[in-house]
């Protein structure tokens, strides 16, 4: 299994992180390739908790290669905080690569984020507010600014000033706010060039060696199918490519190196920022899950909003990405719920759809069609191959693998590592 992607299913925060984690003993590289510090992604060892934004999960894993691709956005001053961060766990980030084709998020950035986010108002998009959106957009305006400009300071300044003559000009004008100095810019980033200049290289060069030499390389995904800026909700998405085809563009990897395309999807599903949400639970059933599920966004704290799982999405996905198989993370979260709604299709203004609506405007509309199945009551965590789970909720999963287009190859029961039957 040379080139392995995992990929967010639905709106993100699946368990990416743990699914990651689970092949690490099998992995020699990982390779995050799209987004920034928006994402969270949480792994569970023993009695360790950790969350990591911009380092891929394969950080944790001894003997792993961290890669941070050409696709992903980069704040520095996060960056290091992080590695600072882990390095004092105890955990080695030595071995880190950086692309040097990456774009970098500065404080413009961020400021733009939010001054938008405030300005839009009711149609707000419920941003993380880390500057991810205004820094894609420079990118694809040509006027973004990259890992290698740290290395050319005259390049370096002249960028930032063609930048700030627009942003000024937006910030003071629109937005009634100061105005940003080159300067400021400046320094904040040059201050990061000697740290980052040992981990920069042609990352994509190292990772088609890698391949090319029989390693393993897993594409670990931030945010997740629904999200995506292409085949999301749109504009209620993230800026970046963030299913697997984002994996090769955003690692310069050939499509035919990407062998096996792993789609995670929880028991049920949630979502964090505004946005339609066909399944979502306005009740004590939605209270559940989200407390049961520890849904608070790992980078913001916020409570994400919940639903039941949603077939059509799952179904959308699994086409969209060319899912080989999906994780199921979870179920655990499930037990106690005495008959459990699966949305198995959409009513559209009377009309029924099997599939994802075409347009936008559908989707709002869309009501969930359920099907209910049988629940259980057992404590799941205990469980390690599927005999060991109670009858319904083995027929849960079988009946979710039937609807949702590609085999269900592991369940998650619990946060911790090794809490996660294995199937295939
Ligand atoms: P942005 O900041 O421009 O990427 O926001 C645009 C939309 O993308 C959503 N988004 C996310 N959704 C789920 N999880 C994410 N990561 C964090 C987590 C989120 C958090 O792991 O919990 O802590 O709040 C993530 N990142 C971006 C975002 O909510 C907007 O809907
Ligand atoms: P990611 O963004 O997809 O990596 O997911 P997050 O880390 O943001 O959110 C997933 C959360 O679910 C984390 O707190 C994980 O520790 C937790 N988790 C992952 N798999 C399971 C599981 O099977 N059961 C339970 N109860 N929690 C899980
Ligand atoms: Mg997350």
């Amino acid at each position: 299994m040379p080139g392995v992607a995992i990929i967010g299913g639905q709106w993100g925060d699946e368990g990416k992180g743990k699914a990651t984690d689970l092949l690490n003993d099998r992995i020699d590289y990982v390779v995050k390739f799209n987004g920034g510090n928006n994402a969270g992604h949480t792994v569970v060892i023993g009695d360790e908790k950790y969350a990591l934004h911009l380092l891929p999960s394969g950080i944790l894993t001894p003997g792993v290669v961290p890669v941070i691709g050409n696709g992903v956005v980069i704040d520095l001053d996060v960056l290091f905080q992080e590695i600072d961060a882990l390095e004092a766990r105890g955990i080695d980030t030595s071995k880190l690569r950086v692309s040097t084709n990456a774009h970098l998020i500065t404080g413009y950035h961020t400021t733009i984020d939010k001054v938008t986010e405030r300005f839009l108002g009711k149609r707000q998009i419920g941003t993380t507010g880390r500057g991810i959106g205004p820094t894609y957009a420079d990118k694809i305006n040509r006027i973004g600014i990259r890992i290698q400009d740290l290395f050319d300071e005259k390049i370096l300044r002249q960028k930032i000033e063609a930048a700030l003559f627009q942003k000024n000009h937006m910030l003071v004008k629109v937005y009634n706010r100061r105005a940003i100095s080159v300067d400021e810019i400046f320094d904040s980033l040059v201050q990061h060039t000697e740290r980052i200049r040992p981990l920069v290289g042609d990352t994509g060069r190292e990772l088609h060696d890698a391949l090319e030499a029989g390693k393993t390389v897993v594409f670990e995904a931030g945010q997740a199918t629904m999200l995506d800026v292409d085949h999301g909700t749109y504009p209620y998405v993230t800026s970046s490519s963030a299913v697997a085809g984002g994996a090769s563009t955003g690692s310069g990897i050939g499509p035919r190196s990407i062998n096996r395309i792993i789609g995670i999807v929880k028991a049920y599903i949630t979502r964090v920022g505004a946005g339609p949400f066909p399944t979502e639970l306005f009740d004590e059933w939605g209270d559940l899950l989200a407390e049961r599920g520890g849904e608070y966004g790992t980078t913001t704290g916020r409570r994400r909003r919940t639903g039941w799982y949603d077939v059509p999405i799952a179904r959308y996905s699994a086409r969209v990405n060319g899912v080989t198989d999906f994780v199921m993370t979870k179920l655990d979260v499930l037990s106690g719920i005495e008959r459990i709604p699966v949305c198995v299709a959409y009513d559209v203004d009377g009309v029924r759809h099997d599939e994802m609506p075409l347009t936008q405007t559908d989707f709002h509309h869309a009501k969930p069609i359920y099907e209910e199945l049988p629940g259980w009551s057992e404590d799941l965590s205990g469980c390690r191959t599927f005999d060991d789970l109670p009858t319904n909720a083995q027929d849960y999963v079988l009946r979710i693998e039937e609807l949702s287009g590609a085999r269900l190859s592991a369940i998650g029961v619990g946060a911790k590592r090794d809490e996660i039957i294995q199937r295939y």
